[in-house]
This record gives C-alpha cells, structure tokens and sequence, in this order.
C-alpha cells in the first residue's frame, strides 16, 4: 500500500549519473513534470503521481518497503542492497548507466584468476556483491570497505587489489590499475514494489509502466 493516499510515488536519483536520463525517460513516458515548492518532491501535472528525489543507495528500500511504487536504479546498487529481506522487483533494463563491476590491480599482481585473490586484501564500496562472489568462486580474501576514492587504495597500501565499478575505464588507468575480472554487469532498471498500490491506482501504475518499455523499446 502506498504510504500518500491517492498519488503514485517513482523514486529516482536526486543528482548524479542517472538522474538526467531517469527525468528523461519519465518525460518520455508523458508525466509532465514540474518542480515543487521542495526539491525532495517533484510533481507530476497530468497524473496524480510524484517524483521523490533521493540518494541512489535509498532507492531500492524505498521501493522495496512500498514507500515508493517504482523507481530508477543501477544493478550494482540494487545487487548491493540484496540482504535477505524483501526486494523490489525488477520490470526491465532501461538501457543506460552501463558500467562494470570489476576486479583490478596494479599489473605487477600475478592474476590467474580468482583464485589469485587467496588471502589478500580487496578494496571495493560493493562489499556484499564482492563477498558473494568470491564465496561463489571459494575464495577467501579481506575486504576494505571504502565509500569513495577505492581507486587509490593500492598505492596506499590499503589492498593488493580492488572491486569498482569501470565504464571507459580512464579512472583505473589513471591510476596504474589493470581490470582483471567481471563482477557484475551493470545498467539502469525500472524496479517496482512487491505490493500493489491503492485499488484506485492500479491501473496507472500499469500504463506507466507499460508506456515506459516502449519508450525503451523505441531507443532500441
Ligand atoms: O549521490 P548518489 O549516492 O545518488 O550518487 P553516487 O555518487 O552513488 O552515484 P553516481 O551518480 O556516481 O552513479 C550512479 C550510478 O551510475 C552507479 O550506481 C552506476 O550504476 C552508474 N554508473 C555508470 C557509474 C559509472 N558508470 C561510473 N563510471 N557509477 C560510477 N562510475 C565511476 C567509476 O567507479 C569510476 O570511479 O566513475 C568513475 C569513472 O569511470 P571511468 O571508468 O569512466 O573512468
Ligand atoms: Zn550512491
């Protein structure tokens, strides 16, 4: 049950790489959307509906516990916030925000695989993605969690190797790294609650969801 009697909620991200093109795909879609007297809250003119604009890391709570009905949000993200507990559902890839989850080290490290990971130190800000994939690999390795700046960690000392997210992969290169493995394999998704809206609004989720493949269907 939605938590705003009578609106739909979409969650997207307040700034940052997927805020443009989530507004965009919106738009696109046919919500006219117009900024509030907050900027937390946009609203949308032609339907009863409302953007929330939050950290991407809130988003795939808010959905997941229904505090918002759709919402836009990276896989690595939403792989990140896999705990065991209620999850949004994916409805579709939206064909942006692509990057890699990867595993890279200075080209001094001998890498033959996970493996070569046994028993060292690995800087990442995906702690649980990369635990669950070196369990899934039977590798046993320290993980440095660290909210920003992972790239550095090598040349601090900090970790032999590291787990980051790579597009053009100038970052890594930059700073002396070699990607030496895939993670994970990222885009953009629409997620959904698991529960249904209000009777009333059913309907409109729906359409809106349906509206927003074609957009994406049209963008090939
Ligand atoms: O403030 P908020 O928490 O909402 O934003 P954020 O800072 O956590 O995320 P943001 O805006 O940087 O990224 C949002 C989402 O975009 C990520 O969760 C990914 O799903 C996606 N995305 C796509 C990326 C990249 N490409 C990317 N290149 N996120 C981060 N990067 C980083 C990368 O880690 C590297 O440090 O950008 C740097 C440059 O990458 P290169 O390879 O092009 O040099
Ligand atoms: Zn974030």
């Amino acid at each position: 049950m939605s938590t705003v009697q009578g609106r739909l909620r979409i969650a997207v991200q307040k700034s940052g790489r997927l805020a443009e093109r989530s507004l965009d795909l919106v738009r696109d879609a046919g919500l006219r959307v117009v900024k509030g007297n907050n900027d937390l809250l946009y609203r949308v003119e032609n339907y009863p509906i409302d953007l929330l604009r939050v950290r991407d890391d809130d988003i795939p709570t808010f959905v997941a516990d229904g505090v918002c009905d759709l919402g836009i949000v990276g896989e690595n993200v939403l792989e990140e916030g896999r705990n065991g507990g209620p999850m949004a559902e994916v409805v579709m890839p939206l064909g942006f925000g692509r990057c890699t989850l990867k595993i890279a080290a200075p080209p001094a490290l001998d890498y033959a695989g996970p493996a070569s990971l046994q028993g060292l130190r690995v800087a990442t800000s995906y702690p649980r993605v990369l635990r669950r994939w070196l369990e899934a690999e039977g590798v046993q390795a320290d993980i440095v969690t660290m909210r920003g700046a992972v790239e550095v960690a090598p040349r601090l000392k900090l970790a032999q190797a590291i787990c980051d997210l790579v597009s053009t992969g100038a970052t890594l290169e930059a700073n002396g790294l070699a990607a030496r493995d895939t993670v994970l394999d990222s885009q953009a998704v629409l997620i959904r609650a698991p529960t249904a809206p209000e009777p009333a609004l059913a309907e409109l989720l729906d359409s809106i969801v349906e509206r927003m493949a074609g957009v994406v269907a049209s963008q090939g």
